[in-house]
């Protein structure tokens, strides 16, 4: 097939999804369109397959906000003309949708289906900002084809938007042979805590160094925190506050995630909400097992106690015993690495998730739809 994908490509777990679904696609030998206004982070647009096209937002007096959205839609409708795309897959919905609809409508020669993967805060937060509400609605209403990463956020968006059209759950996936165990990477000595992520308000980093804290009035353990965004300022600053900054070390945004992962004792994921934890399962899949928190599609991959521990929100006791427990219980931690390895692999590997896009993609592409050509010829 060919197949236009449209993502975020800055370092968000959406973007990630999109990218390695596109790489995966193209092995499979499926023609991938990437569309976006940056190349994204993990794609080298040499893969055999692979096309990226840019999307120029031109700038003019009167724009005080240029129109992305508008740009989006012309660029994707031009390469689907021009390269004769079967459907268009846009990974979150706001505004990505929209311009997959304004495109679909300005091909009148033939249908072009899209398909919207919901990933998380499209539907969590901005779906719920009264501004952009009815617009989130309106696309996921409009769409051929609606996926999304766990069954937490099948819940939530049709308990919240009212939405009766079906929604496909297809998890979130791992390359277990890229995202693996190394104990040789694993140097002896003092023991690591990570955390992954884009440093929003929802991540609730703070935690992760308040949690170092207590950790460390009983084991000789550091933080590594891998990522950036807002706030990472705040997390420095409360890391010398209280007097913790030397163990902990901010890498900043990295590409090989895969080399890091291995080095690690423990996964520390204290978010407010999390859709599904892409970063606890790469975690897992490198036998890395997460401390979690008790919220939204967690529980869609963790086991309590089996593969990793989720505990309440803000609960710094309770995710600080259970980092100590990895830390310092050599059985506990062992049997739970590789439970964590085992869940990746016999649940979430690529080799299992890619096929059920790709049987969606058929059934979608053979559905009657509505297009602008049906439209048209009404
Ligand atoms: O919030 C982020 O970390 C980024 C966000 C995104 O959409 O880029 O991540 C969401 O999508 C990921 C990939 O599907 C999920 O693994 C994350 O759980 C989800 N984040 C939240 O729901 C907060």
């Amino acid at each position: 097939m060919r197949i236009g994908i449209t993502c975020y490509p800055t370092y968000g777990g959406s973007g990630i999804v999109a990218t390695e679904l596109g790489l995966e696609l193209a092995q499979r030998g499926h023609e991938v369109h990437f569309i976006s206004y940056a190349n994204p982070i993990r794609l080298d647009p040499d893969t055999p397959g692979i096309y990226y096209h840019e999307v120029e937002v031109s700038t003019y007096p009167l724009f005080q906000y240029p129109p992305y959205s508008l740009a989006l839609a012309s660029r994707m409708a031009e390469v689907a003309e021009r390269h004769n795309l079967d459907l268009l897959h846009v990974h979150y919905a706001i505004p990505h949708s929209i311009s997959a609809l304004l495109a679909q409508q300005m091909i009148t020669e033939r249908r072009l289906p899209f398909i919207t993967t919901l990933h998380g805060t499209d539907i969590t937060l901005v779906g719920a900002d009264r501004s952009y509400f009815p617009i989130t609605k309106f696309s996921i209403e409009r769409s051929d084809g609606v996926t999304t990463i766990s069954e937490y956020m099948l819940r939530r968006t049709v308990d919240f938007f009212g939405i009766r059209k079906p929604i496909e759950v297809i998890h979130n996936f791992v390359n277990c042979d890229l995202y693996r165990p190394n104990e040789e990477a694993r140097a002896p000595g003092r023991k690591r805590i990570l955390h992954i992520s884009n440093f929003r308000p929802v991540k609730r980093v703070l935690d992760c160094v308040r949690a170092l804290a207590r950790v460390r009035r009983e084991v000789d353990a550091e933080l590594i925190m891998a990522g950036d965004g807002p706030d990472r300022g705040s997390a420095e600053r409360l890391a010398h506050e209280l007097g913790v900054e030397r163990h902990v070390t901010f890498l900043g945004k990295q590409d090989h995630m895969h080399r890091l992962i291995p080095r690690m004792h423990a996964l520390h994921l204290p978010s407010e909400t999390e859709a599904f934890g892409l970063a606890a399962l790469e975690a897992m899949a490198c036998g890395v097992p997460p401390v979690a928190t008790l919220t939204g599609g967690l529980p869609d991959l963790i086991t309590q106690g089996v593969d990793g521990f989720m505990e309440p929100v803000g609960d710094i006791e309770a995710q600080g015993s259970k980092l100590i427990k990895l830390l310092t219980d050599e059985r506990l931690q062992g049997r739970m690495a590789e439970a964590a390895r085992n869940t990746a692999k016999t649940r979430f590997c690529t080799n299992l998730i890619i096929p059920q896009y790709e049987k969606y993609y058929e059934r979608v592409c053979a559905e009657e739809g509505t297009s602008a050509s049906a439209a048209v010829s009404k």
